[in-house]
């Protein structure tokens, strides 16, 4: 199949890294499709769906718990203001909603300025070159295209148990629920999980996190640790090694109170509990059988959904590529700024002639639970796993942030560690932060990781005082020293 194609290049999917190389590509003069079935509906009307649900309202509902926080400390700062306020979840959904409209319609107007062409439509591979498009209607079209770029959302998981589907609400759902969801039992303790189940506990509701392995799995330990401690002091209850086996409704027929059995993970213990809202947020499927990509000779792994690619974003099939989370083994990368990045250079590799490829190592990543967390480069442990522990040398501290030292809190609560390969002059492998806006302060040293910043040029960079990050440029303490001054006690 030679071609002449009708497009230069067809995006399935409404993930940003394929938004990102749709433009890039439109650019430079190409002929682009967008398909985006999400918003495949016919009430759905038009705008990319890329920031209706995940990060983009996570943090603005993070930002509303941090702000009941922020109330509390202002009384020690002198203000003076109820001792009893309240919050409106209802008014906090719709602004959100209203910004993720606008924001989205920005999306769509700036992929019809770069004059990609977008349908709200489903696409399904017929052939190597060929797809298949349906609309909300059902109305089906063929087109072809030289190069594809996979660049589906995925749809939130769901348990496989009694009541699940009927019951439960999604992470994707929470986040424009319109009632407020009361009693709260959030079901996974990865990124999404916990930072739902942070801003819902800093909104003044009961919530509990079913654990079903760790926190964070796959992230550094000691910092998963830490965040769960903090949740904890701040009345976020945990329930570890259990996982749900049915959901129904208290009262049959009568909606409102739901009743979870749980079984754990390590024996017979079964738990029950009563909540007004059970939470899924248990990841994501990739959705990769619906486009039928097998039909075009796409090989992807029947176990997670995912489509293995090689270094430039290239599945087996050479004119076919996949950018963002459908990619298999980058799932702790389904971040935004990464695929938009993966996309972007990708479109420039295929119509600029450049050679750039996506850098997957030192990805500053941040996660907004109720205190910030973010890490850049390796955590310990596969510091350790990749240069042996005694080639390690892991710098720490504890920090009080000035700003809450006055309404008192928080103590211990913040922490760095700066984690360096020995051998190599000290350069630092990776870097952690757990305090107020550690993903701000993230983003410069991700800079200088990427330079090759080693321990003693962090010694000897100024620090902004009096602020956080200056305790990155004082750390003398190491962790192998405080071990050691903790086993002679
Ligand atoms: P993830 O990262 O896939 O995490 C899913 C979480 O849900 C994780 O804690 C899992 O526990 C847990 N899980 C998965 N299946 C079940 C079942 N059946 N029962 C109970 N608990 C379960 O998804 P997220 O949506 O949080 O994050 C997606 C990406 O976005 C992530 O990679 C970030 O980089 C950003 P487990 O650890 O497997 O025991």
């Amino acid at each position: 199949d030679q071609g002449p194609y009708q497009y230069d290049l067809v995006v399935i999917g409404n993930g940003p890294g394929g938004l990102a190389a749709a433009k890039e590509a439109a650019a430079f003069e190409k002929k682009v499709l967008v398909l985006d079935w999400q918003n495949c509906t016919p009430t759905a009307g038009s705008g990319a769906g890329c920031a209706n649900v995940g990060c983009v309202p996570r943090k603005l509902m993070y930002q509303a718990a941090q702000l009941g926080r922020v109330l509390k400390d202002s009384r020690r700062f002198g203000w003076e203001c109820e001792e009893r306020v309240s919050h409106s979840w209802s008014r906090m959904a719709e602004a959100v909603q209203n910004h993720i409209k606008s924001f989205n319609l920005c999306h769509y107007q700036d992929l019809l300025d770069s004059r990609v062409t977008y349908l709200s439509a489903f696409g399904e591979l017929v052939g190597p070159h060929t797809i298949k498009v349906m609309d909300a209607y059902g109305n089906e079209t063929y087109y072809s295209a030289a190069v594809f770029i996979i660049s589906t959302r995925g749809k939130p998981r769901y348990l496989g148990v009694p009541g699940d589907r009927e019951y439960c609400v999604t992470s994707d759902d929470l986040l424009s629920l319109p009632r407020c969801p009361g009693r709260t039992l959030v079901v996974g303790a990865s990124v999404a999980g916990l930072e739902c189940a942070g801003f819902l506990s800093g909104l003044g509701l009961e919530v509990t996190v079913m654990v079903r392995s760790v926190l964070l799995r796959g992230w550094d330990r000691k910092m998963a640790q830490k965040i769960e401690n903090h949740m904890f002091v701040h009345g976020v209850n945990f329930l570890h090694n259990f996982v749900p086996v049915k959901i129904e409704q208290v009262q049959e027929g009568q909606p409102g109170r739901l009743r979870v059995t749980a079984q754990s993970t390590h024996g017979t213990d079964t738990y029950q509990g009563e909540f007004d809202t059970v939470l899924l947020a248990i990841g994501r499927d990739a959705c990769i059988e619906d486009i039928a990509v097998d039909r075009a000779g796409v090989q992807y792994s029947h176990r997670t959904g995912k489509i293995p690619v090689n270094e430039y974003e290239q599945t087996n099939v050479g004119h076919i590529f996949a950018v963002g989370g459908v990619q298999e083994g980058r799932s702790e990368l389904e971040l935004t700024p990464v695929a938009i990045q993966a996309g972007r250079l990708l479109a420039r590799r295929l119509y600029r002639g450049q050679s750039t490829k996506c850098d997957y190592t030192n990805v500053p990543l941040t996660v907004f639970t109720p205190i910030e967390y973010a890490a850049c480069g390796l955590s310990e442990e596969s510091a350790n796993h990749t240069y042996g522990g005694d080639n390690i040398e892991v710098y720490h501290s504890c920090f009080w942030p000035l700003e809450w030292t006055l309404p008192a809190r928080d103590k211990n609560s913040c922490y760095v560690k700066v984690i360096c390969h020995i051998p190599d002059h000290e350069r630092v492998v990776g870097l952690h932060v757990l305090g107020p806006n550690a993903g701000e302060i993230i983003q410069g040293f991700a800079v200088a990781l990427r330079c090759g910043l080693t321990k003693e040029q962090l010694d000897t960079t100024a620090g902004v005082h009096p602020g956080c990050a200056e305790v990155l440029t004082t750390l003398t303490v190491t962790q192998r020293v405080t071990e050691a001054m903790i086993v002679r006690g």
